[in-house]
């Protein structure tokens, strides 16, 4: 049935595969715990799902949030949540990084945040972008959910109030299930309960490549701004080590534009996460959204890459 690591990266599965793909890395997982939650269900009904991978059951650890796939196109994005899922899990080559990162964090992976707009692109429209909500008084449909979330919410900057944009900001602040779902996920491991166990977030997004960190709905810049940029710049030098891809680093808002209501921000914002950012992987446009499955492979090892030196980074800082 569903073949782990290499095959999976060969080709973009759809949702039900990544799901099957969840269950076996669940059950097969050796010397690691791995767990599934569902923090909620997409406007069509489809779980949302997160895997959770620790060196022990009920681990209570700094955490780091990774998601993919909140962009229905940005297929790579869904890849390489799935392939740092893989390399946790399964540690192919094992790579004593691997259990230097289990040792300090607990992962959380969801590699589909919407689902809906996922299969929409897959089956329908291969450039969609925004959920699958029907919008009412209107024939166009979805919001865009990183532009839905509830840090400093605003049409006017970078989004918009029209249901037919599409950087459309949604009736109001996490008004779609899959934003509020992952708003309420971060904000529960945020929580007293769980003392502020998520030090860092990562968004990820195709294309452009872009290490980014808030904010998106000015052009401020956070107070601990050196450090969010030294962590990034320890992510894009490992990164192009790699294959030589060359990631440029700064706020959403001074080197790509004006965007209020995105994830990264309300993690930082709102609830907290210190390190708090928005990758956008490969490539810099010859093929933008519709990356060839061919470069699935070195885009995934690239992004694990950095995403493994900026949590060894992260893990002395
Ligand atoms: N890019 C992001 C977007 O939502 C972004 C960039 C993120 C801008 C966060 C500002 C804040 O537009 C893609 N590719 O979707
Ligand atoms: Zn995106």
């Amino acid at each position: 049935i569903m073949q782990r690591s290499l095959n999976l990266n060969k080709t973009y599965y759809n949702y039900s595969e990544i799901m099957t793909y969840l269950d076996y890395v669940q059950e097969n997982a050796r010397g690691v715990h791995v767990s599934q939650q569902v923090i909620g269900q997409s406007v069509k009904g489809r779980d949302l799902r997160v895997l959770k991978v620790s060196r022990s059951s009920n681990s209570a650890k700094k955490a780091i949030i990774i998601d993919g796939g909140i962009h229905a196109r940005e297929w790579i994005s869904l890849a390489s949540v799935i392939w740092m899922m893989d390399k946790l899990v399964f540690n192919p080559r094992n790579d004593p990084d691997v259990k230097k990162l289990l040792k300090k964090f607990d992962f959380y992976l969801i590699p589909v945040l919407n689902p809906d707009g996922y299969e929409f692109s897959r089956t329908n429209d291969r450039l969609w972008r925004k959920n699958r909500r029907i919008n009412s008084g209107s024939n166009c449909v979805g919001v865009d959910l990183n532009r839905n979330f509830d840090y400093k919410w605003n049409p006017n900057r970078g989004g918009s109030r029209n249901p037919c944009s599409t950087v459309y900001s949604g009736t109001r602040a996490l008004s779609e299930p899959e934003s509020a779902a992952l708003a309420s996920f971060i904000n529960s491991l945020m929580g007293v309960d769980n003392g502020g166990r998520v030090q860092a977030y990562l968004n990820i997004h195709s294309y452009g490549q872009y290490w980014l960190y808030p904010w998106g709905f000015t052009t401020a810049y956070p107070v601990d701004r050196l450090d969010l940029d030294n962590l990034a710049q320890v992510a894009v030098t490992a990164i192009q080590k790699v294959n030589g891809k060359r990631f440029t680093v700064g706020s959403s808002r001074n080197v790509l534009y004006l965007a209020a209501g995105g994830s990264d921000d309300y993690a930082k914002g709102s609830a907290g996460v210190k390190y708090s950012y928005t990758l956008e992987l490969r490539d810099t446009g010859a093929y933008g959204f519709v990356l060839p499955e061919k470069q699935i492979l070195p885009a995934c090892e690239e992004t694990w890459a950095g995403v493994k030196a900026f949590a060894l980074a992260l893990a002395k800082s």
